[in-house]
C-alpha cells in the first residue's frame, strides 16, 4: 500500500473538480498496473481514468458500504450485476480505443479507460 499522505487528499481533491468538465479526454489518465484494480469509493471510480493495453483485465472492487455496478456507455459491451464490499467485476478489452462506463445506481458515478495496443 502507500502511504497516504495529506497531498493526495489536495490532489483528489482537484481531480475531481476537473472531472466535473466531462473527463473525456482532456484529463491524464493513470496507467492501471496488471493486478491493480479500479476501487469504488465515496461514489466514485478511482482512479476514474485509466489506460490499459489491449489484453490487459480490468478489475473494479467495490471498497465501501453501498452497492455497486459497472456498465459501458460506448467503447465496450459489458454490465455486471450489482455487487457489495469486497466484490469484483472483471473486463478485458480486446480492442484499442476507448471506453466510458458508469455505475448506474449513481449519476455522476463514470469513468474512462484508455485501451492502448501493446
Ligand atoms: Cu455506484
Amino acid at each position: 500500500m502507500r502511504p497516504l499522505l495529506p497531498l493526495i487528499a489536495i490532489t483528489t481533491t482537484l481531480a475531481a473538480g476537473v472531472a466535473g468538465c466531462g473527463g473525456d479526454g482532456g484529463g491524464k489518465a493513470t496507467v492501471l498496473k496488471p493486478g491493480e484494480a479500479i476501487s469504488m469509493q465515496n461514489l466514485r471510480f478511482k482512479p476514474d481514468h485509466v489506460q490499459v493495453t489491449v489484453g490487459q483485465k480490468v478489475t473494479w472492487r467495490n471498497d465501501e458500504n453501498i452497492g455497486h455496478d459497472v456498465k459501458a456507455d460506448s467503447g465496450a459491451r459489458f454490465a455486471s450485476e450489482t455487487f457489495d464490499k469486497g466484490g469484483t467485476f472483471s473486463y478485458t478489452p480486446t480492442a484499442a480505443g476507448t471506453i466510458k462506463y458508469e455505475c448506474t445506481l449513481h449519476p455522476g458515478m463514470d469513468g474512462t479507460i484508455d485501451v492502448v495496443a501493446r
